[in-house]
């Protein structure tokens, strides 16, 4: 029998020839004077507080987030999609992209893959690709949400929760075949987004439906190799207009408890109702010891997968702090997982990642300058303006220098945007690129 052909684990537009240490070095000089003057301020400053800006260089520079597979070419919406030039046209080509995320911002080594929408025909191949390019995989994402081409049952009346066993079945086996995938790749975690639930009143059984959904769950679970999580995501709406099964957090809160000490709960930022509290979720996940992991992106309206903290800046910095407080007390033993989701429709993915890992960087930063002692005696003794004043003075700081030396330490860009833009990274894979045929996914 003929083997088929193996893909070149360098294509001739490896990014190694685009993003050298070179051209990070010659984008750095350009920018270092005004770094340096920028640094030296915001040194001043924190030392001022009493804060020690060397270690905080060395917290930021531990942080670290997954870019989705699916934010890599140009999202759209059900209206239509506006694709850019040079878009990776597979799986391989989108692990070429995250490698000069990683490049910039040292911040970015891990895929998160969506199942069946990347996966690879050779996963061997993949996996040694990512490797030569210092790319790991984060969670692997199963998709019960959408009918797939061969498919023998449809996921129309939902998946999990489905009345007929023949597909909930189904979609077992098919959360069964992701975590083989994410196995063969070196994946540890599945990530469960449900788009079950009902679009009118009267159209499931509502307790029924969570039996049935609890009862997957565990089946997935159980399959589960032992070194795996499991991360349940919670949406309120969309697909389901109505009354969607893992709606909200408590509900996901309840399904973590209940399926295993490993299943826990993902924080997707554009998965609430209109003025939830997010960081209080958060919290509160933390409380519970649940908080498994987080989908980064903002929204104005809906589920808008916006880059992170283009609406909601506050927020975000608002959970990060929360973070920051429950991994310095203990409450969180270690980082949650981090991931970005987000749906690129009007900015190049890639410049869109490489803002976003700077903007979740500086927020980061941000809750590590809040001067923790101070907060908690002002929080004590009800001293109500200045807890809040305590807050505004970390989120307020301007923290930019702070980032670009973690970057920096990393082998990273001060200015990831403006080093991508020298490279003409994008211009050279366009003409390797040509004749993209490969058309992503519509966001959800
Ligand atoms: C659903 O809206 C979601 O947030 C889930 O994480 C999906 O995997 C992803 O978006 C798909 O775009
Ligand atoms: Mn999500």
């Amino acid at each position: 029998m003929c083997a088929a052909p193996r893909r070149p684990v360098f294509p001739p537009y490896f990014p190694d020839a685009m993003i050298t240490p070179d051209t990070i070095d010659a984008s750095n000089r350009a920018c270092d004077e005004a770094w340096r003057s920028d640094y030296a301020h915001l040194d001043e400053q924190l030392r001022r507080r009493g804060l020690d800006p060397d270690a905080v260089v060395e917290q930021a520079a531990a942080f670290e987030v997954a870019v989705p597979s699916w934010a890599l070419g140009t999202g759209g919406t059900r209206f239509g999609r506006f694709p850019g030039r040079g878009e990776p046209r597979d799986v391989f080509e989108k692990m070429q992209d995250v490698s000069v995320v990683q490049r910039l911002t040292g911040a970015a080594s891990r895929i998160s893959l969506h199942i069946p929408w990347d996966e690879p025909d050779d996963p061997q191949a993949l996996r040694e690709q990512a490797a030569a390019l210092g790319v790991a995989f984060d969670a692997v994402n199963s998709n019960t949400f959408q009918d797939q081409a061969g498919q023998v049952s449809s996921y129309k009346f939902g998946s999990f929760q489905h009345t007929d066993l023949a597909v909930r079945k189904q979609a077992v086996a098919h959360n069964l075949h992701a975590i083989d995938v994410g196995a063969a790749l070196g994946s540890k975690a599945l990530t469960i987004w449900l788009g079950d639930g009902a679009n009118y009143p009267g159209q499931t059984h509502l307790r029924k439906a969570w039996e049935r959904v609890r009862d997957c769950l565990a089946e997935v679970y159980e399959a589960m190799p032992l070194d795996w999580n499991l991360f349940i995501e919670h949406k309120p709406f969309e697909p389901a207009f109505y009354a969607t099964v893992v709606a909200d957090w408590g509900s996901s809160l309840m399904l973590a408890r209940e399926t295993g000490e490993r299943a826990s709960c993902l924080v997707d930022l554009g998965h609430h109702l209109p003025n939830v509290n997010v960081e209080q979720v958060v919290a509160r996940l933390i409380t519970a010891g649940r908080l498994g992991g987080f989908h980064f992106n903002d929204a104005k309206y809906g589920d808008d997968d916006l880059t992170a903290g283009s609406i909601k800046p506050y927020q975000l910095f608002l959970v990060f702090n929360e973070l920051a407080d429950a991994l310095a007390d203990g409450a969180l033993p270690a980082n949650p997982s981090y991931m970005i989701d987000q749906s690129h429709n009007v900015k190049d993915p890639i410049e869109a990642l490489l803002q976003t890992v700077d903007r979740l960087q500086k927020s980061w930063v941000r809750a590590l300058i809040v001067r923790r002692d101070a907060l908690a005696h002002y929080q004590e003794t009800n001293d109500v303006l200045m807890a809040e004043e305590t807050l505004r003075e970390a989120y307020e700081t301007d923290v930019s220098a702070l980032a670009a030396a973690a970057r920096k330490r990393l082998g990273g860009a001060i200015d990831p945007v403006a080093a991508f833009r020298t490279s003409r990274y994008r211009e050279q894979v366009a003409e390797a690129r040509a004749g993209a045929a490969y058309v992503p996914p519509q966001s959800l």
